[in-house]
């Protein structure tokens, strides 16, 4: 008792109204879910999963609030006024001129990168996300990556991993010049990376140097309200600011912005670009009616978008944020505690388990992380994501495998859903598959999609003695890297 004296805990600045509940099942029943969604855990249904640590992605609880809001949908084709609700919230909170709404995230993707990418061009970025870099790869550009070096090591300490090398992409815009790059693509928190967040330092200088050469700054904001708190907390002069000010500013280094809403802004659906310059957005509203719907809705319902409104709103309470960055935070410090390795510092939507550090008997063509994910399944039910060599995808000039040096499996926290219990749960599972990692044997890919292969590929177990694939499965399935898919 004498330890906890003095002890000042954070807590939800909520409390739950209505409950969903969780299915429980037993082992065999979870190997055979896994055997039927070949080990991946994008293909399992979320009936035979208990505690779904997948994504962030559109599984936020909404609050009573938004579902109100739901209920004043104005879905008329044209000027909802949910839209200029919508429109009014990025303004305010997100501080750009003028908005378009999309579907959600890789829409907003698609179109920005149609309109600002000319094939040949690169696209300098902090990490690749998947579906980024996809759609910047269909325009016809070619995305590198100028992160700093520390992003790329789980055990560095750097409270700024998300930050980029000033020093990589100087070196690019010599080598290329200008014309060379459409823009520079800069995502906060770091998704790939473990949710590191960007100092506001390191964008004030990308700003500059992007200045001095003539080349736009694009951002992703999908998850920059949690960037702006580690923002408030790490950096000098801004403990004092609200996390809805540090938003602001730091969009104000640059010139355009792409959302998934379904993260950050606590909805299930939505996404927006919005941009300072009215001549790309007069491009991008004219494509927005050929792929999404029309300008005032974008793919959305009336009812989604002041959902969104509502959301925007919440997301930049600080007591919220220091919640849900806790509630993350939690689950991270169980189990380093237990010295079980994740990406350091734990980052603002989930815990990344190194599988390279669970695993060093497994190459990293065997899927290590994928292994991870599927064994976590299998102890308990939870259901986590590969962030690895799956993932990664393949080069699209050469076919090969991309190996990525972090091989992660994330166990993602959804918004407002679980509660401290939960994670205890979660991080005694993963104690289980830590004390058991000596006898994981490798998967091999039997399936690989064209896109995004990490959503839709199937797998199979390895030989547990030889770590060879099985005769028959060999034979039935070509091995993925004898037919490179052309991405
Ligand atoms: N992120 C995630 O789970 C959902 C799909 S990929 C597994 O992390 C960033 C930084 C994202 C993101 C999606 C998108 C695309 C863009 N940028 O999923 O299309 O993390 O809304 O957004 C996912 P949408």
């Amino acid at each position: 008792m004498g330890q906890q004296f003095g002890r000042r805990s954070w807590a939800e600045p909520w409390k739950i109204k209505m409950v969903e509940p969780l299915t429980m099942t037993s082992r065999a029943q979870r190997e055979r879910a896994l055997a039927e969604a070949g080990c991946n855990t994008f293909l399992l249904r979320s009936d035979d999963v208990y505690i779904d640590l997948l994504t962030d992605s559109g599984t936020s609880a909404m609050s009573d609030r938004q579902w109100a809001g739901m209920m004043v949908g104005d879905e008329s084709y044209a000027g909802s006024r949910n839209f200029y609700h919508l429109e009014a919230a990025i303004q305010r909170y997100y501080g750009y001129r003028h908005v378009v709404p999309t579907h959600q995230g890789r829409g907003a993707e698609h179109l920005i990168s149609r309109v600002a990418i000319r094939p040949g061009q690169w696209v300098p970025g902090n990490m690749y996300f998947t579906t980024t870099r996809a759609h910047q790869e269909q325009a016809g550009g070619q995305f590198i990556d100028v992160i700093i070096d520390e992003a790329h090591d789980p055990s560095s300490p750097h409270p700024f991993k998300g930050n980029i090398d000033l020093a990589k992409l100087e070196a690019l815009i010599a080598r290329e010049g200008a014309e060379g790059i459409a823009y520079v693509s800069v995502a906060g928190t770091v998704n790939m990376a473990g949710g590191q967040p960007v100092s506001m330092t390191n964008i004030k200088a990308v700003r500059a140097l992007c200045d001095r050469h003539g080349i736009k700054v694009y951002l992703d904001a999908t998850r920059m309200a949690e960037n702006a708190f580690f923002i408030q907390e790490r950096e000098e002069g801004y403990a004092n600011r609200p996390i809805a000010e540090i938003l602001r500013e730091f969009c104000s280094y640059t010139d355009a912005a792409w959302m998934s809403a379904k993260k950050d802004s606590l909805v299930n659906i939505g996404g927006w670009l919005a941009v300072n310059d009215l001549g790309l957005f007069e491009e991008l509203r004219n494509l927005v009616v050929l792929y999404e719907g029309l300008h005032t809705y974008g793919g959305l319902a009336g009812r989604d978008m002041e959902a969104m409104a509502i959301g925007i709103e919440e997301s930049l309470q600080d007591d919220y944020m220091r919640s849900r960055i806790g509630q993350v935070r939690y689950l991270g410090e169980l189990l380093a505690d237990w010295d079980i390795p994740i990406v350091q510092p734990v980052g603002g939507h989930a815990v990344f388990l190194d599988a390279r550090a669970f695993y060093p008997h497994l190459p990293q063509a065997h899927f290590p992380a994928q292994v991870l994910a599927a064994e976590l399944y299998l102890d308990s039910g939870i259901r986590a994501m590969e962030r690895g060599i799956a993932s990664a995808g393949r080069d699209p000039a050469t076919g090969d495998h991309h190996y990525p040096r972090l091989e992660l499996t994330r166990l993602t926290i959804p918004r407002r859903v679980y509660t401290q219990a939960h994670m205890d749960v979660v991080a005694e599972s993963v104690k289980c598959v830590w004390d058991a990692r000596g006898a994981a044997r490798g998967l091999h890919m039997v399936y690989e999609p064209r896109y995004l292969r990490f959503f839709q590929a199937r797998f199979e177990w390895r030989d547990r003695s030889t770590g060879s694939r099985t005769g028959q499965e060999a034979a039935s399935h070509p091995h993925p890297a004898a037919e490179p898919a052309p991405v």
